[in-house]
Parts: structure tokens; C-alpha cells; sequence
């Protein structure tokens, strides 16, 4: 009996959050990984360096390029030396509040470094290539009724990096029907971890919060109180992205929890973890919180952290991936807290 072929897989972004998570689970299924990481002045593979432990050096499998997807030509040539069966990109300026101050930078990377992906698939004729593309609940932005999203909803895109992720969600799928690619797009709604960068709203409230309790911060300063999101853990979404080019036919999916909360619940539910009585007083931009324990404000607002326009409401209606992939996600926001909290707290 022959030996079994192991799966390539190739993934720009794997120093991201996603990445990483994506790297464990395919580590564990016994893919030969392959990832592309940017050159940066200082140290960007703290998400991945755990990896090392796992890591069968003699076995091979696992290798890391220097590369970025506003390069062309080193994109198609990572691809033409790999080979990958299946190519994951989760590579992006993956920030809405940045991509107001850099949207042609934006525009780059997260639109068209997607299309100089998929054209290398192309000009290199990878007929049996599965590619993954990371789409956003981002690109649904104004949404008319307060009900979950599904697949069949129309995008109207609040941010140049909503539309970057449009441009390339379209870019995926018109890959698809003009030269056939297996080209899946994943439709994910918001989904944190103790990876998540220290910008993002749920890593910015558990990391400050946490450091309040421990004394090293005074207080938080956010933006909007009153969006919505549905918040899913990282590695519950990492597991949906590969069962997507696992299904029979590209196609496109939304990964949701189907569960809401505003920021002011989310910051309501890690104060209370961490034993923190607030008390909130004052309207608009006055509005604060107080530990009811100190009477010190923990919490205020700046219109620094509001956005021009906002995505006022996302909640996601996943039942498609639910009945034809079996997807559902395993981990509650209240565990996703819980995880994020103990890892904050075991910080020095
Ligand atoms: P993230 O933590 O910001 O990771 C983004 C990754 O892209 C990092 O590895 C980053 O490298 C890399 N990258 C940025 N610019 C690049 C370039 N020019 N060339 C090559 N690589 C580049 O984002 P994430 O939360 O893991 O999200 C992964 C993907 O899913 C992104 O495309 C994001 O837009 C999308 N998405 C995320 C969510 C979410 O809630 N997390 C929801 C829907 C869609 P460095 O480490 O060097 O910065
Ligand atoms: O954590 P956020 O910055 O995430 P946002 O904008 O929803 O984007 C994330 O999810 C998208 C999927 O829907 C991804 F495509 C995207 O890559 C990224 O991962 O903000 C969440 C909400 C927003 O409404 C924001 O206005 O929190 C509000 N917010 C309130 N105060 C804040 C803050 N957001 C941030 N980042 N910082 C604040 O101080």
C-alpha cells in the first residue's frame, strides 16, 4: 500500500489571530503548513512561536516565506514553489477604525492583494487548488432589519475596508464561474480570543479592565457603546474556514454565533467576572462607568474612537453551514470572556 499524500496548505496572514488558530488545527490534521509572514522592524510571530513545540523538523512540515500581498510577482512565486492544495487568505488591513485614516493602503491589501492571489492561481493554471477567502459581516454594514444575516443579504459597505472586503468577496466568486476556481468565500461575523490584537474593542475592554483590577491602569476610553455585534471565538471560526473546502462545491458561507451584545453588555459581562460594580451615569459622549467599590470612573468615551460611519448592528444566521457543513459554534461569549480574562490575568 502506497503511502498517504499529506495536504499542502498554504496560508497568508498566519501570524494573525486567525492564522494562528488556523495553523494549530491543520498542524493537527497532519498538513505540511506553509505560511507567509511580512518583514516587520520588530517581532511578529508571537501568535505562532508556540508552534515551534509541535513542529516535526525532520518531517518538513513546516515552513515560513517573507512575502506581502501588495507584491505580485513574490505572491505568484510563493505559490508556484508551494503548490498547496489549499491556499487560506486571511491576509489584511484587518482594521474598519484604520481604514478611515489609510483607505488607499486599505484598498491594497485587503482588495486587491486578494485579486493578485487568485490571478496567480490562475496564470499558473492550479486547476485542483481550493482557496479560501476571508470575508466580513463587515461588507453587510447598514442593515435595514435588526435580523439575523444570511448568505442572501445584500451588501451595503460602511468603511473603505467593508468595500475592499466586497471587492474581493466579488473577486473570489467571479473566479469561481469565469475560470472555475474552487473559490469559497467565508462570511465571518466578528470573533475574538486572547490572540485578538489589543486594538480590537473585546481585547481593548478584558486587557484594560484587567489591568485596572490589577492596579496598572486607571481607566478605559471607547467609542461607541451602543453597537452590536455577534461575537464567536477564533478557533471555533478557524474550524469553519477548513470544513469549507472540505464541502463538495466552492461556495460562499456565513460562520455566526446568532447571538448579540452591545459593547456596554460585553464591558458589563468582564466587569462582572472580575467582581467590578458599575454604576453608569451621564448621556452621549458624558456617558461613564464608576466602580461602585472605588468610586474611581473606569470607563468614559472620546469621539477619537467613533467612526465617521458606523455598523450599527450585526447578527449572524449561519444555518446554512450549520446543515451542510455541521458547523455550529462550540465555545459561548461568556467562555470566550472567561478565556480571555485568564490569559490578561496571568500577565506580568
Ligand atoms: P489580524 O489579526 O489583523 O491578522 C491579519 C494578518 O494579515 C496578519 O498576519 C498580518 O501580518 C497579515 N497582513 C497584513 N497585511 C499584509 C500584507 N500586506 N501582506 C501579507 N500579510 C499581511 O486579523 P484576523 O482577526 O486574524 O483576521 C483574519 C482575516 O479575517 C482578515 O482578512 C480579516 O479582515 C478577516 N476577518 C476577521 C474577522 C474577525 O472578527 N477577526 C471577521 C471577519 C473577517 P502582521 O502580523 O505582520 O500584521
Ligand atoms: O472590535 P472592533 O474594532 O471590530 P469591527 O469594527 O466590528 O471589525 C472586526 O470585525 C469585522 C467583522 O464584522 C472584521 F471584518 C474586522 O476585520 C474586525 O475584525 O469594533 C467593534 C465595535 C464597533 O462598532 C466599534 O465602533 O466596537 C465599537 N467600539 C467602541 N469603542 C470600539 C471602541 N471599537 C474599537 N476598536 N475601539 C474602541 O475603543
Amino acid at each position: 500500500m502506497g503511502k498517504i499524500k499529506k495536504k499542502v496548505a498554504l496560508i497568508f496572514g498566519i501570524t494573525g489571530q486567525d492564522g494562528s488558530y488556523l495553523a494549530d488545527l491543520l498542524l493537527k490534521k497532519n498538513y505540511i503548513i506553509h505560511g507567509v509572514r511580512r518583514r516587520s522592524s520588530s517581532a511578529n510571530t508571537q501568535r505562532i512561536d508556540h508552534l515551534f513545540d509541535y513542529i516535526n523538523f525532520s518531517k518538513k512540515n513546516f515552513f515560513l516565506y517573507y512575502g506581502d500581498i501588495s507584491d505580485g510577482t513574490s505572491t505568484l512565486n510563493i505559490i508556484n514553489k508551494v503548490k498547496p492544495d489549499e491556499i487560506y487568505n486571511l491576509a489584511a488591513q484587518s482594521h474598519v477604525r484604520v481604514s478611515f485614516d489609510i483607505p488607499e493602503y486599505t484598498a491594497d491589501i485587503t482588495a486587491l492583494g486578494t485579486l493578485r492571489i487568485l490571478e496567480a492561481i490562475r496564470i499558473l493554471n492550479l486547476k485542483k487548488v481550493k482557496f479560501y477567502q476571508a470575508s466580513s459581516s463587515e461588507m453587510f454594514g447598514l442593515v435595514k432589519n435588526k435580523k439575523s444575516l444570511n448568505e442572501k443579504i445584500p451588501f451595503h459597505p460602511r468603511s473603505i475596508y467593508g468595500i475592499s472586503k466586497v471587492f474581493a468577496y466579488h473577486t473570489a466568486v467571479h473566479y469561481r464561474e469565469a475560470y472555475g476556481i474552487f473559490a469559497c468565500n467565508g462570511i465571518l461575523f466578528n470573533h475574538e480570543s486572547p490572540r485578538r490584537g489589543p486594538t480590537f474593542v473585546t481585547k481593548k475592554i478584558v486587557q484594560g479592565l484587567v489591568r485596572i483590577k490589577k492596579g496598572l491602569q486607571k481607566k478605559i476610553t471607547l467609542g461607541n457603546l451602543y453597537a452590536v455585534r455577534d461575537w464567536g471565538h477564533a478557533k471555533d471560526y478557524a474550524n469553519s474556514m477548513w470544513k469549507i473546502l472540505q464541502y463538495k462545491k466552492a461556495d460562499d458561507w456565513v460562520i455566526a454565533t446568532n447571538k448579540e451584545q452591545t459593547v456596554k453588555q460585553f464591558v458589563e459581562m468582564v466587569s462582572k467576572k472580575l467582581n467590578m460594580k458599575l454604576k453608569w451615569k451621564g448621556k452621549g459622549l458624558n456617558e461613564k462607568a464608576i466602580d461602585i467599590n472605588t468610586g474611581k470612573v473606569v470607563v468614559d468615551l472620546d469621539e477619537e474612537y467613533l467612526r465617521p460611519s458606523e455598523v450599527e448592528f450585526l447578527r449572524g444566521d449561519f444555518s446554512k453551514a450549520k446543515k451542510k457543513l455541521k458547523w455550529i459554534p462550540n465555545i459561548s461569549t461568556q467562555e470566550l470572556i472567561d478565556e480571555m480574562i485568564k490569559f490578561e490575568m496571568k500577565k506580568k
